[in-house]
Parts: structure tokens; C-alpha cells; sequence
């Protein structure tokens, strides 16, 4: 791709910013509260602004019931407006009620199923509101003991549910369906694996898409393959971006590994699935547990956009002729060419040419944004994450 395609690729991108990262959160052990942390979905979406106006590709913020219930949706969207953003995916919320201690859909009580279900469609009377196109499902129902529960009728009892949720969906709108290995399950997850997902979202409708959500699969796993394989089966609908090491990290974006980050954004490119005309949703899920929320999310954006602007830099017929001549080392060597490319001048002089500063993090230092959420909110809401 020429240079100037490249730009235009990169301009033409766009990143959603999660709002429960802007929220004070922790582990299981502690959660270290941070000066300045908002209070309110209102300055959440503050904050999301405030990433969009210094890298000018985050312009929606994915809102998480009830972490962000308030009375009315469609005065928190004027809100969101004013200050340049969009309310994003609707997240919900079916793992944290006492009820859902056997699980929320697929719980063996009718009653406590019909109680999530009915979560769900309030999620999409929300999204109704706010104008949002997606509706985020994350389950966390699972069995901890073989025999807990039957496999089989846990997988009737989530197709119901999903079912019902899917036909209550309006023409513009749809649903993705995100997959975790493990946790807080730790024997049998009901959505497990992207397989089990893509299965369910093909009997759903084409609406209904797969979520990948970088942080949910066994060491070792091969992400881009995953994706690959969902965009040629026109079954990939959005990305939940964040980095691990070991389990559900929730740690920033392109900070564990690069390079993975990188095979993942050249298979976008491959499909030419970037551009937002496509249809995938780039979000990130992350916990600033320790590091200060702001800046981490304005360099997880960042990094997102090196990996990207390196898999456009790889030159595709160069490649596409080394694969056809079997040259598994030139093939190789194009690749790796694109990778160790340094691309922070391309996206420092994109960013000078959009009006923006080149380097948006020393920017927010500078802004006095940080000294003024300090003084301004005391008390910041916890994320939800680890009590
Ligand atoms: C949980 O592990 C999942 O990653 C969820 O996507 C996400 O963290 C949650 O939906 C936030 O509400
Ligand atoms: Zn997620
Ligand atoms: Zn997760």
C-alpha cells in the first residue's frame, strides 16, 4: 500500500473506549482508589472525550448497565454529543446478582432465567436511546463441579434466551456474542471458545457476531487464526482489545505482545475489514489497576494504531508472490519487514497534519486536565471489577 493509502487507512480508523477503564478497579485482593476518578456515567464520558480530542480516533465510549444506569439515556447521548463522543456498545450485566450463583441464562431456575433474559432486552431498550448498534453479551454462567449441571440443557437454555433477545433486536441493530475459557466458571464455561459462539450466532441470524476478546483464550492460542477464520465466514463483529499474560489480564493493549497485536491487525488488512463502513467494532476491555487511567488509554489507542499502521505497511504483493513461490522465507521476511518497521513518525506527522499534538500523551500532561478532575471529583465510583 502507498504512503498515502496508509494515511488515509489510519485517519479513517476508529477505537472505543470502554467507560467501567476510566472507574477506579482492582483484583480480587484490592482495588487502589486514584484521585480524580469519575463519579458519574457523565464523567466517564467526560474522560472518553477527552482521549477522542487528543487522538482523534476514539470517538465512542461503550456504556456498561447498571455500572452506568441513570434515568434518562437520551439526555446522557446529548450529553455524550456535546462533548464530541457517541455512546457505543451496551454492555450488560447478568454476573453479579446474587441470583446468578448457578448461572443467569442458562440457570437451572426458570425464574432466574427469565430475570437475565429480561436484563437483556432492558439493555436493548437502552440502546434504543442512545442510538447504539450493539448489544454486548458476556456470560459468565459455567459449571464449577462435573455433574453440577447438564452440559446439554445449559446450551437449550442459552439458545432460548438468545433467541429471545436476538428477535427483540431492531433492523440496525445487532449482537456480539463474546467467548471466555474460564473464569468464574472453572470447570465448564457455557460460551467457552469462539466455536461455541460462532455456532450459536449462526443459528441467531446474521446479525449476531462473534466478540474476541484478546484476554480469553488458553496460553498459546492462535488469535489471528480465529480471526481469519470468523472474517471469512462474515461472522467477526467486534474486538474487546487488551493484553495478558496469564489469564483475563485486562492489562493495555499491545503491551504483553506487540507482535500478537500486529498478526492480528494484518488479518483486518488482509480482509480489508478496517475501515468502519466494514463493521467491526474495535473496543478495549481493560483495568487500569495500578497505572493512571487516562494516559493508559490514550497509549493503549496508541498502540493500536502502531500495530495497525505496521500491517498496512506490509507490502501484499510481495508477499502474495513469495507464498505462491513457496518461499517460506521471503514470505516470512516481508512480514517481519512491516513489523520492525518504527511507525511513530508516520503517526506522529498524521497526527501533526489532523491539528492534533504528536504526541497525545505528553499532551494530556500538559493539558491540566488531570489537576482539574483531582480538585473537581472526590470519591471516584469503583469500575465494578474486584471488590
Ligand atoms: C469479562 O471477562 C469480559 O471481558 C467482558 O467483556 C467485560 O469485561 C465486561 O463486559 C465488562 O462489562
Ligand atoms: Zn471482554
Ligand atoms: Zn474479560
Amino acid at each position: 500500500m502507498i504512503a498515502v493509502d496508509v494515511k488515509a487507512a489510519l485517519r479513517a480508523q476508529r477505537i472505543e473506549t470502554p467507560s467501567w477503564a476510566y472507574a477506579n478497579s482492582g483484583t480480587r485482593f484490592k482495588v487502589f482508589p486514584q484521585p480524580g476518578v469519575p463519579r458519574t456515567p457523565e464523567e466517564k464520558i467526560a474522560d472518553a472525550a477527552m482521549v477522542h480530542k487528543l487522538t482523534g480516533v476514539a470517538p465512542s465510549v461503550a456504556l456498561h448497565i447498571p455500572w452506568d444506569k441513570v434515568d434518562d439515556y437520551a439526555a446522557l447521548t446529548a450529553y455524550a454529543r456535546d462533548l464530541g463522543v457517541e455512546i457505543g456498545a451496551i454492555n450488560t450485566n447478568v454476573f453479579q446478582d446474587e441470583d446468578y450463583k448457578l448461572g443467569s441464562v442458562t440457570n437451572p431456575d426458570a425464574g432466574i432465567r427469565r430475570k437475565a433474559t429480561d436484563h437483556l432486552l432492558e439493555a436493548i431498550d437502552i440502546m434504543d436511546a442512545t442510538g447504539s448498534r450493539d448489544l454486548k453479551l458476556w456470560f459468565s454462567d459455567g459449571i464449577n463441579y462435573p455433574g453440577q449441571d447438564d452440559i446439554r440443557d445449559r446450551q437449550d437454555r442459552l439458545a432460548s434466551a438468545l433467541r429471545e433477545t436476538y428477535d427483540r433486536l431492531g433492523l440496525q441493530q445487532r449482537m456480539l456474542l463474546e467467548y471466555k475459557l474460564f473464569e468464574p466458571a472453572f470447570y465448564a464455561t457455557d460460551v467457552p471458545d469462539w466455536g461455541t459462539s460462532y455456532a450459536h450466532c449462526i443459528e441467531l441470524g446474521e446479525r449476531a457476531t462473534v466478540c474476541i476478546d484478546t484476554g480469553h483464550h488458553a496460553p498459546g492460542t492462535n488469535i489471528e487464526f480465529i480471526v481469519a477464520f470468523l472474517l471469512r465466514a462474515g461472522k467477526l463483529g467486534a474486538f474487546d482489545f487488551n493484553s495478558r499474560f496469564y489469564a483475563d489480564d485486562d492489562l493495555m493493549v499491545g503491551a504483553a505482545d506487540p507482535f500478537q497485536l500486529f498478526r492480528i491487525m494484518y488479518e483486518i488488512v488482509r480482509a480489508d475489514a478496517l475501515d468502519p463502513s466494514y463493521g467491526i467494532a474495535f473496543m478495549l476491555d481493560q483495568c487500569h489497576n495500578i497505572e493512571a487511567k487516562i494516559p493508559a488509554i490514550i497509549r493503549s489507542v496508541m498502540n493500536v494504531q502502531e500495530a495497525t499502521a505496521k500491517a498496512l505497511l506490509v507490502d501484499r504483493n510481495a508477499l502474495r508472490a513469495a507464498q505462491q513461490a513457496g518461499n517460506v522465507l521471503e514470505a516470512n521476511a516481508v512480514l517481519m519487514d512491516a513489523y520492525n518497521t518504527d511507525v511513530r513518525p508516520l503517526l506522529a506527522e498524521l497526527r501533526t497534519e489532523a491539528g492534533l499534538d504528536p504526541d497525545p500523551i505528553a499532551a494530556y500532561h500538559r493539558s491540566g486536565y488531570q489537576e482539574k478532575i483531582v480538585a473537581e471529583r472526590a470519591g471516584g465510583t469503583q469500575a465494578g471489577w474486584g471488590a
